[in-house]
């Protein structure tokens, strides 16, 4: 509620920004004087004696410029001037931004955010995305501060229904079907049969979002971002036609950007080897391979050792302000896998993070698991007394049988059915949210469920026999009348205030290349803010369940306990927790889900993969700092030297079965593919017998 009294607030601000304005000056003076005596003098000075402590003085002095904000380049450290940055390093609505490819655009915020970039020193988190929003270096309230986020899918993992533009090339004359592109295997694969997929994969990430997205994102009162990405940013293995590691460039910007723009970030990794869900955003169609099927096991081994990568990536000073969240698996299909297998593998997961972060507030992120589509009630007591773990859910009406009932009969469900379910959550699990939803009420739309398949509305999906009428009425949102668009606002107004920290998923819809148009614009974010369905002030959806006549509120929450949120007793896991997960590898498959052919006996012979490998790092952004061509530390990559580990890699002289058809493969020789000294009873390690591991920093660079 008092959220919503914002004119008031504005008043004060007047005042607000003459001493701000002051204070900023002097922390500006102060900001550039350290860091440059830091970054550029210091260095200097070890490597020639040239310059003295008062250059930093003189730097400052100039630096402390209120138009130029003061980028430090004057350093007068003897180096040869480079051409002074001449930008603003942080403003407010109506101020000049230079992006970070050298051009400007005026920055536009009616919420009172404050961008913030210095040149000279990249890594300081001094935005704020709204007047709403704790600035970066403030403390994320969890449980207080409100999640406002939208999902930026389609962008480093690709999706059909996302940009479909991909994808259309590919799917007729020597691309028919089944030659035809369905995931981001497929078509990797066609880009490179006609072309180079690297290149049009950069084109593809270097245009779909771009800086001026984040500076939208936050001008829309949206206050994080979830960005999906692939496990591919890392590394591939042989067979695998994913380009590697660029996504990871485009992460990196993306880090830069939402710390500009003072947005923080979940980062959600898509995308598991072996396919964790089977669907086409997981990578590859087909079966699923991740705890599951004779490489179930090292695949998942696979997936931990990426985690860790990311885990160690994300937790260095430079990058913790900024990604706060970390979802490890998207979507994990546990009803084929199991319960039980996940959980094994969080706590394993969960372990290995902390090992990495430490414990409590401020150290690491957040580690988001997600319900896997068995409800939220189902993880009530699961890993109770752990150390800030988040509750993942994706609640969407579109892939509910269809129905042809009204608009308007979309309205109170949220309020009724999604609301109280994350509160109950919310006072049991933890901190729970909607990594994923959209204003979308049925499946209408190109390619929403998968390439060439049709929808539950037009009752040309598979397995659906209901002709319910034509879908143009949906897509066609040119046509829409005021009341279609005042009504799917009400259910994004609804959807909003009940699920109280969320994700819309997603921020942009790409054009079709067929029909030139957004072909499922219920699912675009900012599409709705330009056509009226989603508000242009997130805060108008609040208490919009508690206002509509029709909805009691039954469950408000109790507050998140301090456990939940890494104060004290975070970290202390409940004995039957750890009784019944702490069994890594597992031990058993679901054979609830067909595999009667694996047998705990069997899973015990199943391949693995063995922790003797260096690890991967992965590198930092390099900025060359206006006046010199030193570049600011960006961090090694490895947020704990003490984790010396070795790295999950595959036995040389094993023949792994190919790790994304395995479900009923031949288990190849144990001798061959089980490290030697594993009994196979949890964690007891024969230390004597375990391959040495090769520590970093012999370290294979992504
Ligand atoms: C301050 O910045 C303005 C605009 O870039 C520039 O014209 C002026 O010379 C600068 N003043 C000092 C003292 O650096
Ligand atoms: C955060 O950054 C802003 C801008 O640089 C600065 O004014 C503020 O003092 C910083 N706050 C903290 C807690 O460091
Ligand atoms: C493909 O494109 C990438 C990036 O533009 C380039 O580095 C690479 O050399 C190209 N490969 C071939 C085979 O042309
Ligand atoms: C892409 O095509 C080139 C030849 O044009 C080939 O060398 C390379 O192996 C292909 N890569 C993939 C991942 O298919
Ligand atoms: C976490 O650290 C403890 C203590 O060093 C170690 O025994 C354990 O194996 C580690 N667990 C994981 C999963 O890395
Ligand atoms: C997408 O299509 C719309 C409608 O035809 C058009 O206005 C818009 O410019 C297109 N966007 C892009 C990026 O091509
Ligand atoms: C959930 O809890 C919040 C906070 O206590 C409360 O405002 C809201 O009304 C509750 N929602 C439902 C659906 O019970
Ligand atoms: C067959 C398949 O995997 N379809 C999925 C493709 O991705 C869309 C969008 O996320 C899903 O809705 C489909 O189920």
């Amino acid at each position: 509620m008092s959220e919503k009294t914002y004119p008031e607030v504005r008043k004060k601000r007047g005042w607000l920004w003459f001493w701000g304005i002051l204070i900023i000056l002097c922390i500006i003076a102060l900001a550039v004087i350290i860091p440059v005596y830091f970054l550029l003098i210091k260095p200097h000075q070890n490597s020639s004696s040239g310059s003295t402590a008062s250059d930093s003085g003189t730097g400052g002095t100039s630096g402390n410029n209120g138009s130029t904000g003061g980028n430090g380049n004057g350093g007068g450290n003897g180096a040869t001037p480079a051409p002074a940055f001449t930008g603003a390093i942080t403003g407010g609505d109506g101020s000049t931004v230079t992006r970070d490819d050298g051009s400007t655009f005026v920055y536009t915020n009616a919420f009172g955010g404050t961008w913030y970039f210095d040149p000279s020193n990249p890594f300081v988190g001094g935005a704020q995305a709204n007047e709403w929003t704790p600035r970066l270096n403030e403390t994320w309230r969890w449980g207080v501060d409100q999640i406002r986020g939208v999902n930026l899918g389609g962008w480093l993992v690709t999706e059909p229904f996302i940009v479909p533009a991909l994808y259309e090339p590919y799917q007729t004359g020597d691309f028919a079907p089944p030659y035809n592109a369905v995931d981001e295997w497929t078509l990797t694969v066609a880009m490179n049969k006609t072309g180079n997929a690297t290149a049009m994969l950069d084109a593809h990430y270097s245009t779909f979002i771009t800086e001026d997205d984040f500076a939208a994102i936050a001008a829309a009162g949206l206050n994080w971002v979830r960005i999906p990405i692939p496990y591919w940013a890392i590394e591939v293995y042989p067979g695998e036609p994913f380009v590697p590691h660029l996504a990871w460039q485009y992460f990196l910007k993306a880090i830069q950007w939402a710390r500009k723009y003072g947005l923080r970030i979940n980062m959600d990794l898509h995308t598991i080897p072996g396919s964790q869900n089977g669907w086409n955003h997981s990578g590859k169609l087909g079966p699923v391979n991740f705890l599951f099927g004779v490489m179930g096991i090292a695949n998942a081994q696979r997936a931990l050792a990426y985690i860790r990568t990311l885990a160690e990536f994300v937790s260095q000073p430079e990058y913790s302000q900024v990604v706060q969240y970390f979802g490890v698996v998207n979507e994990a299909l546990v009803d084929t896998i199991g319960q039980p297998q996940m959980q094994t593998f969080y706590l394993e997961a969960y372990t290995m993070i902390r090992n990495i972060t430490g414990l409590g507030q401020g150290n690491g992120p957040f580690i988001g698991i997600h319900d896997g589509f068995i409800g939220m009630q189902q993880w009530a007591s699961f890993l109770q007394g752990s150390d800030r773990i988040a509750m993942d859910t994706h609640p969407y009406n579109a892939f509910n049988d269809a129905s042809n009932a009204p608009l308007s009969s979309y309205i109170p469900s949220p309020c009724t059915g999604w609301g109280p379910a994350l509160n109950q959550s919310m006072d049991q699990f933890g901190f729970s949210h909607a990594g994923e939803w959209s204003a979308a009420v049925n499946d209408c739309g190109k390619w929403v469920n998968g390439v060439g398949l049709g929808t539950r509305y037009e009752g040309t999906y598979p397995g659906t026999t209901t002709v319910i009428g034509s879908c143009d009425q949906w897509t066609e949102y040119g046509s829409w009348s005021p009341t279609t668009i005042q009504q799917t606002k009400e259910v994004v107004m609804a959807s909003m205030d009940a699920l109280q920290h969320w994700f819309f998923w997603t921020w942009k819809i790409g054009n079709s290349s067929v029909t030139g148009n957004i072909e499922s614009p219920s699912w675009s974010y900012s599409l709705g803010l330009q056509h009226g369905w989603i508000p242009l002030d997130p805060r108008d959806a609040v208490d919009f369940c508690a206002l509509s006549a029709d909805v009691s509120m039954p469950s408000p929450t109790a507050g998140l306990q301090s456990w939940q949120t890494g104060g004290v007793g975070a970290g202390t896991i409940a004995a039957d927790q750890l009784a019944s997960f702490s069994h890594w590898p597992i031990i058993s498959m679901n054979s609830a889900a067909g595999l009667s052919y694996l047998p705990p006996a069997s899973v015990a012979l199943l391949p693995q993969y063995v922790p003797t490998g260096g690890v991967i790092t992965l590198p930092g952004p390099t900025f060359t700092t206006p006046s010199s061509t030193q570049t600011a530390d960006a961090g090694n990559g490895w947020a704990n030297a003490d984790d010396t580990a070795g790295y999950y890699v595959p036995i040389v002289g094993c023949a792994y079965p190919n790790p994304w058809d395995a479900e009923s493969a031949t288990i190849p020789p144990t001798a061959q593919c089980q490290p030697t000294g594993v009994t196979r009873r949890g964690l007891e390690m024969d230390v004597g017998e375990r391959a040495v591991p090769t520590p970093p920093p012999m370290i294979r660079s992504a």
